[in-house]
């Protein structure tokens, strides 16, 4: 370095010094206008299940679930996503009333975060309650994508204020790992279908994370995420009930209590558990082949030792019906029925799903009229379960099983096998709306449709 050069420098760190000795408030303020409030990191991630099992999958910040994310209720939010993998990926905030443009759905017109590139999302976070964020790729025929990976996590929308009955909160999300296809399942020319090898609750199979420590007589208010790509699911804790008190992060009418939880995909409960049974549990999944492949964790009382006692509960029907209140709704400015059909074994020897005949993306878009009330008629002629998942609106149930109902506010419904159900919502954000199968292998072969405004 020359003289001429010392001085420049010399002058340019001087420069900068005085700078931020002149003006420390509008560089601070310069850095905070900048400063997300919240970073996700999409990249390969190892998840330990348990000592040896390992797999390897694509999560946020190195974690999965990846990290809870708790926002404030009308409170712009900032948040830097970046993707160190090779694919563009896309990031749904489901649950939320958000523009299309950020909602997360390619389909909607959001812009991808590319591959090894970086995309922020700002938005303000509304309604409050328990929420989630996660992939919105389709997977296809490859089983390492979408929701078969690690990339989902909970979003947590804190109200205004909150009557807090409980002494504390547990956030648990269920997910199904290394998905195969399988050919036994369904009727003969059934196309492929998926079953896994192990399961998780919040990352670990049952036994091999630290058990849920509890006292006798606390309120644990448990919030429960399905995480699994396809699968509804049903879990218990013998000797407890869940006093029901959210479906989908929204306050129920008539909260209710109740010995078997069931929950479709990307559904969630929150249910408040009185801790009065001392001993050592599993709270896992009714179904023992679950639970063996890890779907479970364990409860453990204070001072308690000992094997975690499983106890099978007696069979119990679930009705969202039960969380509301019997009533004939308002007549509906609109009304479309659609039938859901399969049809076995036509893509890449996976089903086919039609709404009306028709598969997205050559489905008829639905038009509404901001301002209205519409009601979609959701008839099953399938022998599966389908999570039906309205983007950006949350719906009422209004009939579920041919009973009419109301009180129930969600954003995925679990329609029965060969059965019907109801929902009203009112077209109250204008801009492309999705509305599909949340099961990954019926969603990316044709279980997916949009409503336009008019
Ligand atoms: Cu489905």
């Amino acid at each position: 370095m020359d003289r001429r050069q010392f001085l420049t420098a010399t002058s340019a760190i001087a420069l900068q010094a005085g700078a931020h000795a002149l003006f420390p408030n509008l560089t601070e303020a310069m850095h905070t206008a900048a400063k997300p409030d919240f970073t996700l990191r999409i990249a390969p991630v190892s998840v330990e299940l348990a000592p040896g099992k390992i797999v390897k999958t694509v999560g946020y910040n190195g974690t999965v679930p990846g990290p809870l994310l708790r926002m404030h209720e009308g409170v712009s939010t900032m948040v830097d996503v970046f993707n160190d993998t090779n694919v563009d990926e896309l990031v749904h905030w489901h649950g939320l009333m958000l523009p299309a443009e950020v909602d997360g759905a390619a389909e909607e017109g959001t812009p991808p975060v590319p591959a090894h590139g970086q995309r922020r999302y700002t938005f303000v976070p509304k309604p409050a309650g328990t929420r989630l964020y996660h992939t919105h790729n389709a997977a296809g025929a490859d089983l390492t994508k979408g929701m078969y990976s690690g990339q989902f996590g909970f979003l947590y929308i804190e109200p205004k204020s909150e009557p807090g009955n409980y002494d504390r909160e547990v956030f648990l999300a269920i997910h199904q790992w290394e998905p195969s296809t399988a050919v036994h399942m369904g009727p003969p020319n059934n196309g492929l279908e998926i079953s896994y090898q192990y399961a998780s609750f919040n990352g670990k199979m049952l036994g091999h994370g630290e058990p849920i420590r509890v006292r006798t007589g606390e309120r644990v208010l448990f919030r429960l995420l399905n995480a699994s790509a396809t699968d509804d699911l049903k879990i218990a804790l013998p000797g407890h009930q869940f006093q029901v008190i959210a479906l989908d992060g929204n306050p129920v009418l008539t909260p209710r209590a109740v010995n078997i939880l069931q929950i479709g995909v990307t559904e969630r409960i929150d249910a408040i558990v009185e801790m009065k049974q001392p001993g050592v549990w599993i709270f896992g999944a009714t179904g023992d082949d679950e639970r063996q492949k890890g779907m479970g964790v364990v409860i453990e009382y204070a001072g308690q030792k000992g094997e975690p006692q499983w106890i099978a509960p007696a069979k119990e029907p679930w009705d969202y019906g039960a969380f509301g209140k019997t009533q004939i709704p308002p007549d509906p400015d609109g009304k479309f029925e659609l039938v859901f059909r399969k049809i076995p074994g036509e893509r890449l020897r996976f089903n086919r799903w039609t709404i009306n005949g028709k598969s997205f993306p050559d489905t008829d878009p639905l038009i509404v009229r901001e301002g209205k009330r519409y009601r979609m008629v959701f008839r099953n002629e399938s022998g599966d379960t389908h999570p039906l998942h309205l983007h950006r609106h949350t719906f009422e149930i209004t009939n579920f099983a041919g009973k009419l109902m109301g009180g129930v506010h969600k954003d995925v419904v679990l329609v029965n096998p060969f059965s019907t159900a109801e929902i009203d919502f009112v077209a109250n954000n204008p801009g492309l709306t999705l509305f599909h199968c949340h099961a990954q292998l019926h969603m990316d072969f044709g279980f997916m449709n949009l409503i336009k405004y008019a």
